[in-house]
Parts: C-alpha cells; sequence; structure tokens
C-alpha cells in the first residue's frame, strides 16, 4: 500500500480524499494556491505545499510545481481528484516517468477516450450500443450530407475533441448543415486546437444514465449500478441521484453489461464511469467514458455502503478487486451547492461566507469545505459543497432533501439552496419525468 498520497486538487474533493488516507493509515500531502492558504484541505492534511499563486495555470495545473511538491515530500502516488490534471494524458505519463503512481488512467486510455469519435469507433467494435451516424470523423460537407440523409434528420454534430457541450450543433434539415458544420469547425478549433467533427442521429429529449464500474490491475471489471444526472443546466449538472427513476431491473443488467463490456474493451483499470444517452424507449447509446472519479461519485456509496476512493487507492496500489456487481439498496440524491445567483442566471457569487449552518440529522451527509468565515475564491469552479439525501425509497429522499436544504444556512454569499428547494417541490421533478431538457422548463 502507499505511504504518501499527495492530493492535486483543492476543495470538497481534496477534503474527501484526505479523509479516506487517514483511515486507510495513509500519509497525506496536500498542495494549495496563496488563494487557499486558509482551506480546510491545508488544514486537515498532513503536510502542504505551497505550489504557488491563485490562477490555477501557475498552481492547480502546473505540472512540475506538483511533481516537484511530491518530489519534496516524498510522496509515492498522487490523487489528481476531478477536474484540473485528473485527464490530463500528459501528466499521467509524467507521474509514471517519476515514479509516482497517478491515481487515474493511463496517459494512453486517456488519450483513448478524450478524442470522442475514437472511442466511438472503439466501442462499436466492442458491440456497446452508439447512436447511428458517420464512421469517425467527417471528411466532408458532401459526406455528412449522405450519411445525415441515410439516419434521417435531425443530427448532431459533434467536435471530436469536445465535452461540455462546445462544438455541438443539432441540425433539422439539410440546408442548415453546412452552416452548422462550419461554425462547428471553427468553435471546437478554437476551444480544443483541434476543429474534426463526427456526426450521429440527434436523440431528442433524453436522459443522462451513467454507470459507474471498478476495474483491477488484473482484467475484472465490476459495476456499480447507474446514476441519473438528466437535472442540467448548460452541461453543468445540479442534482444527481441513484437508482434512475426511469430505471428497470432489466435496463440496469443490460447498462450494466454494456459498461463492463466497455471498459473491458480498453483493459481499464480503476474507477470510471460509462455515460449513456437513454431515450423514450429505453434504448441506450454509450456517449462517453469518464476516467477519473466523479463529482457525484457520492451517491453511489450512500446507495451501496462502499468507500469508492478507497477502493480507487486499493485498485491502483494493486489489490484485486471481488468482481461482483452491486445493486442500489437505497435511494439517495445530491444537490449541488454553488455560490451561484439563481436569480441572475447563475452568476457566480464568490466572496465571505458570514454565517454557515449545515443541516445534519439520518440521512444526511454533506461534503463540503465550507465554513463560517471562510472567502470562495473567484478563480475557481463554484461549488462549494454537496448535499445528500440518503433514505429508503425516492419519495422520502426528496422530503428529507427539502428539510435538509430549509435547515442549511449559508450568509454572505447567494447559492443554489432556493434554486433546489424550488425543485424538491416541482411535480415534473416529483413524478421522476426528467430529462436533459426538463431544466429550461423549469420555472424558476
Ligand atoms: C447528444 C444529444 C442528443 N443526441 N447526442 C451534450 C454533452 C455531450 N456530452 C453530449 N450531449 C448530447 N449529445 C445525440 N446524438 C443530447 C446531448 C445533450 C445532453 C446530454 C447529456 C446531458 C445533458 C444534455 C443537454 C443537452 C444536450
Amino acid at each position: 500500500m502507499f505511504k504518501k498520497i499527495l492530493i492535486a486538487n483543492r476543495g470538497e474533493i481534496a477534503l474527501r480524499v484526505i479523509r479516506t488516507c487517514k483511515e486507510m493509515g495513509i500519509q497525506t500531502v496536500a498542495v494549495y494556491s496563496t488563494a487557499d492558504k486558509d482551506s480546510l484541505h491545508v488544514r486537515f492534511a498532513d503536510e502542504a505545499v505551497c505550489i504557488g499563486p491563485a490562477p490555477s495555470k501557475e498552481s492547480y495545473l502546473s505540472m512540475p510545481r506538483i511533481i516537484a511538491a511530491a518530489e519534496i515530500t516524498n510522496a509515492d502516488a498522487i490523487h489528481p481528484g476531478y477536474g484540473f490534471l485528473s485527464e490530463n494524458a500528459q501528466f499521467s505519463r509524467i507521474c509514471q516517468e517519476n515514479g509516482i503512481k497517478f491515481i487515474g488512467a493511463s496517459p494512453e486510455m486517456i488519450d483513448a477516450m478524450g478524442n470522442k469519435s475514437m472511442a466511438k469507433t472503439t466501442m462499436k467494435k466492442a458491440k456497446v450500443p452508439v447512436i447511428p451516424g458517420s464512421d469517425g470523423v467527417i471528411t466532408s460537407v458532401a459526406e455528412a450530407k449522405k450519411i445525415a440523409k441515410e439516419i434521417k434528420y435531425p443530427v448532431i454534430v459533434k467536435a471530436s475533441a469536445g465535452g461540455g457541450g462546445r462544438g455541438m450543433r443539432v441540425v433539422w434539415e439539410e440546408g442548415n448543415l453546412e452552416e452548422a458544420i462550419e461554425s462547428a469547425k471553427r468553435e471546437s478549433g478554437a476551444a480544443f486546437g483541434n476543429d474534426a467533427l463526427y456526426l450521429e442521429k440527434y436523440i431528442e429529449d433524453p436522459r443522462h444514465i451513467e454507470i459507474q464500474i471498478v476495474g483491477d490491475q488484473f482484467g475484472k471489471v465490476c459495476h456499480l449500478s447507474e446514476r441519473d444526472c438528466s437535472v442540467q443546466r448548460r452541461h453543468q449538472k445540479l442534482v444527481e441521484e441513484t437508482p434512475s427513476p426511469f430505471m428497470t431491473k432489466d435496463l440496469r443488467k443490460k447498462m450494466g453489461e454494456a459498461a463492463i463490456k466497455a471498459a473491458k474493451a480498453v483493459n481499464y483499470e480503476g474507477v470510471g464511469t460509462v455515460e449513456f444517452l437513454v431515450d423514450k424507449h429505453r434504448d441506450f447509446y454509450f456517449m462517453e467514458m469518464n476516467t477519473r472519479i466523479q463529482v457525484e461519485h457520492t451517491i453511489t456509496e450512500e446507495v451501496i455502503n462502499f468507500d469508492l476512493i478507497r477502493e480507487q487507492i486499493k485498485v491502483a496500489a494493486g489489490i484485486k478487486i471481488s468482481g461482483k456487481n452491486y445493486e442500489p439498496q437505497l435511494h439517495a440524491i445530491q444537490c449541488r451547492i454553488n455560490a451561484e445567483d439563481p436569480y441572475a442566471d447563475f452568476r457566480p457569487s464568490p466572496g465571505t461566507i458570514t454565517n454557515f449552518h449545515s443541516p445534519g440529522g439520518h440521512g444526511i451527509r454533506i461534503d463540503t469545505h465550507a465554513y463560517a468565515g471562510y472567502t470562495i475564491p473567484p478563480n475557481y469552479d463554484s461549488m462549494i459543497g454537496k448535499l445528500i439525501a440518503v433514505a429508503q425509497t425516492r419519495e422520502e429522499a426528496i422530503a428529507k432533501m427539502k428539510r435538509a436544504l430549509e435547515e442549511f444556512v449559508i450568509e454572505g454569499i447567494k447559492t443554489t439552496i432556493p434554486f433546489h428547494i424550488k425543485l424538491m417541490d416541482n411535480k415534473t421533478f416529483i413524478n421522476g419525468e426528467i430529462t436533459t431538457k426538463f431544466i429550461e422548463t423549469f420555472e424558476f
């Protein structure tokens, strides 16, 4: 087992990793920017190294500074959390070259899954269902027109290097295809330095349902059931839950098997997520594979009673998994508490928290690095905490969540709490009729 892990991240996820390391008897090293000197991850780690000024590029994204911090503290592994360098192939490679275990995917795996059209081709070969469309990238407008005619409109143009909805265009008729391709090309070229595009059938009003998987170094892969992340706004998840209100035993079995097939096709090692789009007929399609621990891993932990960070560290250290799949035993919902003003188009609201009271009681979990007196720097992600409610049924979990949201006091800044309270009262949400379109129609 590792003796000392450096956590190359900040905020609640840095704290989350430190907690499990402590329970496992592993020493921890925090890294921090000057903006985070008063952050809890710095206080709770065994050692802390300042790696630079506030801008991420000069601190949490600086590979030489993080590697240097690992070397001076003698860390034998790096946990990247999510975001920042967690899916950076070059960083994974540099860790490897410096004899530091990167607790995440190999550089090859990150590259293979980071290129969306390549990932899709790989999955198609492995007989994982994919959305009908071009075989790989499109090379001309004429070719795109031909494919679109075959699969029928509406179609969607996507950036091969894409993510977060950038470089994506929905096209309803042939007359608009050329212009959509041109503008998607410009956007993805500017955003990713790669303007390769692919084309597929547009699935109207789908659900975003992902499967948590774990693979060990011996080729065993198991799945830990699904998370429904359909409640998103501008590709930012706001609420996640498991089980999905749309799930059936049969669909879970099929999606679980498909996710395992996807992971085995690429010899996946570590914890990961296979994202699917699910249409109204419960047909599902591979969308992306994430090679990191995700923000919403918490709800899976709660319904199967399993520490995913512990599992991640164990498989990275070469320990075998049991190989059995897990089904949710309870219902868990997570609301993301962001320092944003939901009444002002979710505009970021950094600043000092003047008063902070967190809810508690049975079935409530809070993962946060915030406290009374804490100043949220403007430089990073606006998520300041995750509120998780766990109960026997979905109905009880919603009631518990609402109660906890009403107990939650955060003063001095604006947060997404009022938005979530309204959401927990919404009939469509309560009925579980959540698709990726739901938020657009939700009147807040
Ligand atoms: C789609 C789609 C419909 N049809 N692909 C959005 C982000 C990127 N990862 C893929 N996305 C979508 N791809 C086809 N063929 C609809 C979306 C989409 C979406 C997906 C998941 C969660 C929220 C979404 C919001 C809008 C669009």
